[in-house]
């Protein structure tokens, strides 16, 4: 039979309240930390031990369901036939072995290639963003207010500064006036906190160069559930199985920005 969205709901929400108690205690025990591809690409022990919590979870409760998660412990995903659960097991992870607060749980369901059930987990705090396509997002019990439309001089802009350096994904001239236009910038170091802030009001804006899918799945749809904007830098969808980049706004934003600052983007 299938799995009702309700029932991946309830199951999806337990187990990422259970992943983040396992997160907070092991503030308590010594991380093991691991290079991955440099010396800035870090994984711990825990980024492995939350990732098996979730697979051995959803397989034993949902047989049938693939799993992509950044740990590579699901399943190895080329296409998003099905259903698909999409799962960073900690989401900043730099943030989680330096700061102990700001990174994330993220999990999003998929069917078919469409995201039906988003959920961000600010661990640290207790909070839990969460959103059923076509249902609104919420945090807790606390049901996300529409967003409304915005312009770039009053808008908080989410943005690391090395977009604004040489790099190899944009022309830091490019992005380097609107820093200067917007009313702020603030930086978190977790992509799916700062998507779930957009959601919630608390940002107006967020663009980044480079995301991983398990990064982006499960906030984008707390995003669209408040009437957002989702795109990547070229205006174009997102790639749910290759990633990329991404801008997310409050409405209105989106045209403004490409109008002004993009135009001239040729860079991939
Ligand atoms: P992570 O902690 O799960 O790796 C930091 O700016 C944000 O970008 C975090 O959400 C981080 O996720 C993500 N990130 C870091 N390095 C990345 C990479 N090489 N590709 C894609 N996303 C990355
Ligand atoms: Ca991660």
């Amino acid at each position: 039979m299938m799995a009702s969205v309700k029932e991946m709901d309830t199951y999806a929400k337990r187990w990422i309240k259970q992943a983040g108690g396992k997160l907070r205690e092991s503030f308590e025990t010594k991380l093991n930390i691991e290079e991955k591809t440099n010396p800035n690409d870090l994984v711990t022990n825990m980024d492995k031990a939350i990732e098996k919590f979730f697979v051995d979870n959803i397989t034993s409760t949902f047989p049938g369901h693939r799993i992509f998660g950044e740990e590579g412990m699901g399943d190895d995903i080329k296409d998003l036939k099905g259903t698909v659960w999409i799962i960073d097991p900690i989401d900043g992870t730099l943030n989680f072995i330096h700061q102990q607060r700001n990174f994330a749980i993220s999990l999003g369901v998929y069917q078919e290639g469409i995201g039906i059930i988003g959920m961000v987990y600010d661990v640290v705090h207790d909070e839990l963003y969460h959103a059923v396509k076509g249902h609104g997002a919420f945090m807790d019990d606390q049901r996300l207010a529409p967003l409304n439309e915005g312009s770039v001089s009053t808008s908080i802009l989410s943005m690391n500064a090395s977009w604004v350096t040489e790099n190899r994904r944009i022309d830091p001239n490019l992005l380097a006036p609107l820093v200067r236009d917007v009313r702020g910038t603030r930086s978190y170091g977790s992509a799916a906190l700062e998507l779930a802030f957009v959601a919630a009001g608390r940002l107006d804006a967020y663009i980044t160069m480079r995301l991983m899918p398990w990064d982006f799945a499960g906030g984008v749809l707390l995003i669209e559930e408040v009437g957002g904007e989702v795109s990547d830098i070229k205006g174009e969808e997102l790639d749910y199985l290759l990633g990329g980049s991404l801008f997310v706004s409050k409405p209105g934003l989106h045209k403004e920005v490409f109008k002004r600052y993009l135009s001239g983007n040729t860079k991939k």
